[in-house]
């Protein structure tokens, strides 16, 4: 016989179990656990920060010798239509031939896995550089690029058709190193429409993709497994792209439809597959712990819980 207190006892770990299985349940698939629309009539700053200037004086020209001078002024940054506008223009600003705009999410929007996605359309011309990209809040295992960079979209004006997804790591600059998956459009290019570019983190590795076509697979765990934060700048000029030159447009846009960020749902399915394997072997454990008089009941969700209940005779 089971006694009563035995009973509540099962019935009390019979409940976590579900709350446990169905809260993964409920959050499988695509969760959207941050977004921005764009839909306001100016740059929502509990979501966004602003990098200013030239990168100087840590850096020159970002690190790249890049031309622009990033601001906040509405005629390189705002909203129309529902969708955020990145101009580069060109004029004298600060010692610079170019101004542009660089906004970021660092402390705002930080995630470690998931899948990203932008959909966004995109400038062409020679020295022309959109990029949406992610660094590490934390640099946790160092400086540039130890701690890792993830480049959900790279565009060098001058290639209209190509885009690049590219991750960074190994040491700090300059032992750093780099792996480049590259996609070209069958016809047209990236100027002539909006493109959903994303990628799907999780801990096996990213992916990325362009209009649900998956490009590339990076394998990489580390340092791929703490918290990034998203940047989308537009560049004029620098080392990768070079400079602009007499056929270049001024002013050049890009403009972003949306962001949205999706818990990653390869992650997720880990978790539940670990919860359900753990259910069961639980089911297992409490079967034969009933006839040996008692429980050992084996929780884990973020952390591990382990308790044993003895039960009265
Ligand atoms: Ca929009």
């Amino acid at each position: 016989m089971v006694s009563s207190f035995c009973r509540r006892k099962i019935l009390h770990y019979g409940m976590v179990c579900m709350i446990l299985c169905f809260g993964f349940i409920g959050v499988s698939g695509e969760t959207m656990v941050w977004n921005d629309e764009f839909s306001g009539s100016s740059i929502d700053t509990t979501r966004w920060s602003f990098d200013l200037g030239t990168g100087a004086p840590e850096l020159t020209g970002w690190g790249n010798n890049e031309l622009q001078y990033y601001t906040s002024n509405p005629t390189n940054v705002s909203i129309v239509n529902d969708k955020l506008c990145i101009t580069a223009i060109k004029e004298s600003y600060q010692g610079c031939a170019y101004t542009s705009a660089r906004i970021q999410t660092k402390l705002k929007g930080d995630w470690t896995y998931g899948r990203f996605e932008i959909k966004a359309k995109l400038p062409k011309g020679k020295g022309i550089w959109p990029a949406i990209w992610m660094l590490p809040t934390d640099n946790f295992y160092g400086g540039w690029a130890s701690s890792g960079e993830i480049d959900i979209m790279e565009f060098l004006g001058h290639e209209p058709a190509k885009i690049h997804g590219t991750i960074h790591f190994g040491g700090v600059w300059p032992d750093n190193q780099s792996s480049t998956g590259t996609y070209t459009l069958p016809q047209g290019d990236f100027s002539d429409d909006f493109h959903i570019f994303a990628i799907e983190w999780d801990p096996e590795g990213i992916s990325w993709y362009v209009d649900s076509i998956r490009y590339s697979v990076k394998p990489h765990k580390q340092p791929f497994d703490k918290r990034f934060y998203l940047i989308m700048n537009l560049a004029v000029g620098g080392n990768w792209p070079g400079n602009p030159d007499g056929s270049t447009v001024f002013p050049a846009r890009m403009e972003v439809d949306y962001v949205r960020v999706y818990a990653s749902p390869t992650a997720i399915r880990q978790e539940y597959r670990r919860q359900r394997i753990l259910t069961k072997q639980q089911t297992v454990t409490n079967y034969s712990t009933l006839l040996n008089g008692k429980i050992t009941a084996s929780i884990q969700n973020s952390k591990t819980v382990n308790k044993t209940i003895r039960l009265r005779p």
